[in-house]
């Protein structure tokens, strides 16, 4: 195995002390040897507070410094570092702090209250720190050593970070990925894009998920670059910054993609001097692709990934990056395409179910035998519940999904937590949760409802209710009150059908 991740980031900040690793927009410039320091008096509190190896440390904190900080600290001691979108209601951060037996949680001030409410819920949960994510952290931590205390993680299967991914059956799970994933996964990005130590990111998602952390973060700070971070998504500030020529890379979401585009509207700008454009979490539309070569003189690189491993597959940095494909399986990844009820591999051309292999598919979830069990196949192959194809010439499309997910602005929402939520109402009789085509947001939540009799709701109550049930990405966009249901012989809610009808 090459050098673990943390390993090169020491060795960056080392031999490159002065240079720039992350600067926030009207924040300072943080350099490598800065960072090393942060991170090691970071590290050094957080073992002053007990936390020790195999300890969860959670943050639910905004896109900033601290969230890093305590990221790559958290990790160095070889404690198992969550992040949590600030989004979550006390009900679901409830859940996965509890889940999770989380010893220390790290949010901002205005979530005290929060936390208050569900702190009986949390007897794992030794510490909340409450901090101003825009006060100066360096000066909170200065007082704490800023030489290591103790060695690198060494073991690839530690693990490094547990990071929640919902389910079609199941409450959200715990993906635990390994200090070896991380590598592997890192390494392969770092040969296939041709990260250099001269790349500027300009880095606009957010960091709570492996596409802002793991692939454009880590990814970085691995390459010894530099990320200029944006604290929330603003298409105006990020082609304003793009045109200045200062970055070299960027990577996004389709929706971020469809709004940048949409604001150059019929202006051309030529970007061509960013040697690399991504865009993933969700399909790259056909329209979107030719529509960025045309006004941005841009080919955007689309790939494909999963929380559970990081990336997989990728169209090529030098070479044909096709339209609606994902590309050809990464450096150290192998892919293939099976029959999803025998499991065994199809011809090219064939649709099946995406399954992966490699040292950077994650160890299973935390504390679920089972589910883990259930995401492989008798031959240790991963099971992606994604449906596509390889071509001919080794090119992967992927075609759909076995499992009921709706992907809205490259978030995944699973229709049945949404369901489970609309069913605690008490004017919901029945319902059914589907994913409308959007032409911003990729899909959009819709959901159906059946009205118990003589009860009396209204789709702002019904949306509010979620809301406070729900992260705001995860409620319904629209509501819709129907008599019944398109169903199959076995009573189960046809959802093609429904989508059919309701989508227009
Ligand atoms: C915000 N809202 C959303 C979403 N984001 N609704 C549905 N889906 C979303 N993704 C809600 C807000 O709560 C608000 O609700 C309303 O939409 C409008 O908010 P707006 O300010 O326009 O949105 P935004 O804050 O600008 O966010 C849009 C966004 C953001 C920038 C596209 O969703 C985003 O950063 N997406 C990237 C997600 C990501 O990093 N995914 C990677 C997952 P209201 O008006 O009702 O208050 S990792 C992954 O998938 C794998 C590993 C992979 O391959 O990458």
């Amino acid at each position: 195995m090459t050098n673990m991740f943390l390993d090169t980031l020491a060795k960056h900040c080392r031999c490159q002390p002065d240079k720039f690793a992350i600067q926030f927009v009207d924040g300072p410039r943080v350099t490598y040897g800065a960072l090393e320091a942060t991170v090691n008096r970071t590290a050094d509190f957080l073992l002053a507070l007990g936390i020790a190896r195999g300890d969860r440390v959670a943050a639910q904190l905004p896109k900033c410094l601290p969230f890093i900080y305590l990221h790559l600290a958290a990790m160095r001691i070889g404690a198992i570092f969550l992040p949590l979108n600030p989004a979550y209601p006390a009900t679901e951060l409830s859940y996965f702090l509890a889940d999770s037996e989380t010893r220390l949680l790290i949010a901002e001030g205005r979530k005290q209250h929060q936390i208050k409410t569900i702190q009986t819920e949390l007897p794992s949960l030794e510490q909340s720190l409450f901090i101003n994510p825009n006060e100066c952290w360096e000066s909170q931590v200065s007082a704490f050593s800023a030489k290591p205390k103790m060695p690198l993680p060494t073991d690839p299967n530690q693990t490094a970070m547990m990071l929640y991914t919902s389910g079609t059956t199941s409450r959200p799970k715990g993906a635990l990925i390994t200090h070896g994933n991380l590598t592997s996964n890192i390494a392969s990005l770092h040969e296939a894009w041709g990260w250099r130590q001269d790349d500027v990111l300009l880095h606009v998602l957010p960091i709570f998920h492996v596409h802002g952390l793991v692939v454009a973060l880590h990814g970085a700070l691995h390459a010894g670059a530099s990320a200029f971070m944006l604290p929330a998504f603003d298409a105006a500030a990020a082609l304003d910054l793009l045109c200045a020529k200062r970055f070299s890379v960027l990577m996004g979401v389709p929706t971020m993609h469809r709004r940048l585009y949409q604001l150059a509207s019929d202006r051309r700008f030529d970007l061509s001097h960013l040697r690399l454009m991504t865009s993933g979490s969700d399909r790259l539309p056909d329209d979107l692709f030719f529509g960025y070569q045309n006004t941005f003189n841009v080919t955007l690189l689309e790939r494909y990934g999963m929380t559970e491993t990081g990336m997989n597959l990728s169209n090529p940095l030098h070479g044909e990056r096709r339209v609606g494909s994902v590309g050809l399986p990464l450096p150290g990844v192998s892919a293939r395409i099976v029959d999803p009820a025998t499991e065994t591999p199809l011809p090219d051309g064939e649709v099946g179910e995406v399954q992966i292999k490699g040292a950077h598919v994650f160890k299973g979830y935390w504390r679920q035998p089972q589910k883990t069990a259930e995401a492989f196949s008798e031959d240790g192959w991963l099971r992606t519940g994604d449906m596509g194809l390889r071509e001919p010439d080794g090119y992967y499309t992927l075609k759909g999904r076995a499992k009921d997910l709706i992907i809205t602005g490259g978030l995944n929402v699973y229709p049945p937590e949404v369901e489970l939520a609309l069913m605690a109402h008490p004017a919901v009789a029945a319902c059914a949760v589907i994913g409308c085509p959007d032409d911003e947001w990729g899909e959009q939540v819709v959901a159906a409802i059946i009205l118990r009799d003589g009860a009396a709701a209204d789709e702002a109550e019904i949306r509010a209710f979620c809301r406070d049930r729900l992260a705001a990405y995860k409620a319904p966009r629209r509501v819709l009150f129907v008599d019944e249901f398109p169903a199959n012989a076995l009573g189960k809610v046809q959802k093609a059908k429904l989508r059919e009808a309701l989508c227009g």
